[in-house]
């Protein structure tokens, strides 16, 4: 059948399953707006075109399916580059639709012409500019299976206007991807699942580092399999969460910058690291040359480009990391390891407090406490947290104890401060049963704020935690170790938040003590709509451990003063 290209768009959407996009109109996109109207596709009309990518992350984290943004030429495609830089540094599967100006006036300098795929070469896997309708389904369908392929990333297409407007013979079948987009990963040798096999099954301190290539792969079984049989312990890395129970016994929690003491110990101390689905990020590693001195590595990942780039490994198994764990299970012996278990659990004794909660109430408000607190309220397999960037997303991490797989959703590797409230819109949309939060600092939540219209118009019940310390916190944190308390720039005002949400409608009130933490958490949970809640707490709190930016991984700056054991929650 003959259809316009803007006709074309929808009808691939809607055969690569979509439901859902969010976004934003304007001329150059006009004509597929237009057309949208007549397929069964919801539109989630954003508030900035940042939002609608971020959106289209959250729905893709949340669910594992491609999340879809569309925005307008010009100033549209341009508000769309950070979250699709977001979504590439956290390889999320996000397709970005924009329109451009007609064909014939590209490279005129014409009204609200960008050159959108020149500027976010470096920050898509792939982009298409097409301008004509007939390349439509064909850029649509490749850009499907680029997206969630392989490593999965952002792809945009840009369409020109004629090409919307113009018309094409629409052939599903022969739009079918002809390039050979799956890299094609060398074959296992069975030297190197050999060599794999003998490393583990010899080692007497191994350390799982479990990724969020863990989720993305959906080997959160498998992996559970191989670290009962062999009996070593799993590390997360901040996206890692998630992907190995918080609550299973052989769990240590989150390695790196701000993770536990106990685990940046354990794995300087290890004989063996098992990286799975992790990239080891700087934040991760700390100074690369003290790193895990005494470990051979097995690297486990999917992205060739990703093996030996940070910290050399000794053997590379390249490829899914379910199959991968497929292949090698078989041949892992049962293992005991209480002995370095009983190692590792006597530095956990050392830095953790028991119980936070059994802390005396000093009549002060900590994030700590309320993340703890929240995550005794809403704990379960259907709460999706989403955070934002800075301390509360550290003691998120910390506090927050996750036992399901895709129920954290935070900006690791951009860290993109005013990601949390749209892309918990978008993790909403996709798992509507989920109860879905989430934890913004008040820097990070005005910058997208506007996005609570989006949840009003559109009645997204998203519940929205601001960790209220009236400063850029995690900046101050460093202004505070590394400049002298010379605190330029980050003491912060707002407005008052719960007037504001009032504003839009929404249910709001403050917090400023702990006793009332447990009330408004539960006040929030009973109301059908969207919530605020203004949680003021303490204004020069810190994040403990740390290592220093380059610092040696077991170089952590711990908390001082007479009770160094209030770290984290062990619980
Ligand atoms: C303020 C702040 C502080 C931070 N502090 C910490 C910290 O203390 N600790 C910490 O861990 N992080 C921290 N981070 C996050 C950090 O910057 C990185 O984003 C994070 O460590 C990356 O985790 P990852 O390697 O598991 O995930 P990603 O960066 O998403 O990498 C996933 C890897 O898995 C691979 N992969 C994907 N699919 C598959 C598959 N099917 N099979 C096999 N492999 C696959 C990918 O190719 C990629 O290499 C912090 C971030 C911020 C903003
Ligand atoms: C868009 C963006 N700008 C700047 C930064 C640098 N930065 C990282 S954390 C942070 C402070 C965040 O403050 P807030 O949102 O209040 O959270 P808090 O650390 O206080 O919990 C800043 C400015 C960033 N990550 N993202
Ligand atoms: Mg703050």
């Amino acid at each position: 059948m003959t259809l316009t290209g803007a006709r074309i768009l929808w009808e691939c959407l809607v055969r690569e399953g979509v439901t859902d996009v969010f976004g934003y109109p304007g001329g150059a996109i006009l004509p597929a707006y237009d057309a949208m109207l007549d397929y069964p596709i919801r539109h989630t009309l954003v508030r900035h075109e940042q939002g609608a990518t971020h959106m289209a992350d959250g729905y893709a984290r949340a669910s594992g399916r491609v999340g879809v943004a569309i925005a307008t030429s010009g100033p549209g495609a341009t508000n769309m580059v950070t979250g699709i830089a977001t979504a590439m540094l956290d390889s999320s599967p996000i397709v970005c639709i924009t329109g451009q100006v007609g064909s014939r006036l590209i490279g005129t300098d014409a009204f609200q012409e960008i050159d959108i795929t020149g500027i976010t070469l470096p920050v898509t896997k792939h982009n298409y500019l097409v301008s004509a309708a007939c390349d439509v389904a064909p850029a649509v369908r490749e850009a499907f299976l680029i997206a969630k392929s392989g490593r999965p990333g952002p792809v945009l297409i840009d369409i020109t206007k004629d090409a919307q407007q113009g018309s094409c013979e629409f052939d599903w079948d022969a739009a079918a991807p002809t390039r050979a987009i799956k890299p094609a990963a060398p074959a296992l040798s069975k030297a190197d699942l050999a060599s794999a096999t003998t490393l583990i099954n010899g080692a007497e301190r191994p350390v799982i580092l479990a990724g969020h290539g863990v989720m993305i792969a959906g080997a959160e079984g498998i992996l559970r399999t191989l670290a009962e049989r062999a009996h070593i312990p799993v590390a997360a890395t901040l996206l890692g969460i998630g992907g190995f129970p918080a609550s299973h016994p052989l769990n240590l929690g989150m390695m790196g910058m701000h993770g536990e003491a106990w685990v940046n110990l354990a794995i300087q101390q290890a004989d063996l690291l098992i990286a799975c689905g992790m990239r080891f990020d700087d934040r991760v590693t700390g100074n690369l040359r003290t790193y895990a001195p005494g470990a051979k590595k097995i690297h486990i990942e999917i992205d060739p480009s990703e093996i030996n780039k940070n910290v050399p490994v000794d053997v590379a198994l390249v490829g899914d990391l379910a199959e991968v764990l497929e292949r090698l299970l078989p041949s892992i012996a049962a293992g005991d390891r209480r002995g370095w278990l009983a190692t590792i659990d006597q530095a956990r004794g050392d830095s953790a407090v028991r119980d936070i909660q059994s802390l005396p109430d000093d009549g002060h408000l900590y994030a700590a406490h309320v993340i703890n607190d929240l995550w005794r309220a809403t704990r379960s397999d259907d709460t999706i947290i989403v955070t934002d960037v800075g301390q509360h997303q550290m003691w998120e991490a910390q506090y927050y104890h996750h036992d399901a797989p895709r129920s954290l959703i935070t900006s690791g590797g951009l860290g993109t401060m005013g990601f949390a409230v749209p892309a918990a819109i978008g993790a909403k949309r996709a798992r509507p049963e989920a109860d879905v939060w989430a934890i913004v600092g008040d820097g990070g939540f005005q910058m997208t704020m506007c996005e609570l219209a989006t949840a009003v118009q559109d009645g997204i019940a998203i519940k929205v935690a601001i960790i209220n310390n009236g400063f850029l916190g995690m900046v101050r944190q460093w202004q505070e170790f590394f400049y002298e308390r010379r605190y330029a720039a980050t003491p912060l005002s707002g407005p008052d938040f719960v007037k504001l949400a009032d504003a839009f409608g929404i249910r709001s009130r403050a917090v400023t003590a702990r006793p009332d933490v447990g009330p408004a958490i539960e006040d929030a949970r009973a109301h059908a709509g969207p919530v605020v809640i203004d949680f003021r707490v303490e204004q020069e709190d810190t994040v403990y451990p740390m290592v220093p930016a380059g610092a040696d991984l077991h170089a952590m700056i711990r908390r001082p003063g007479p009770n160094p054991i209030v770290e984290t929650a062990a619980d």
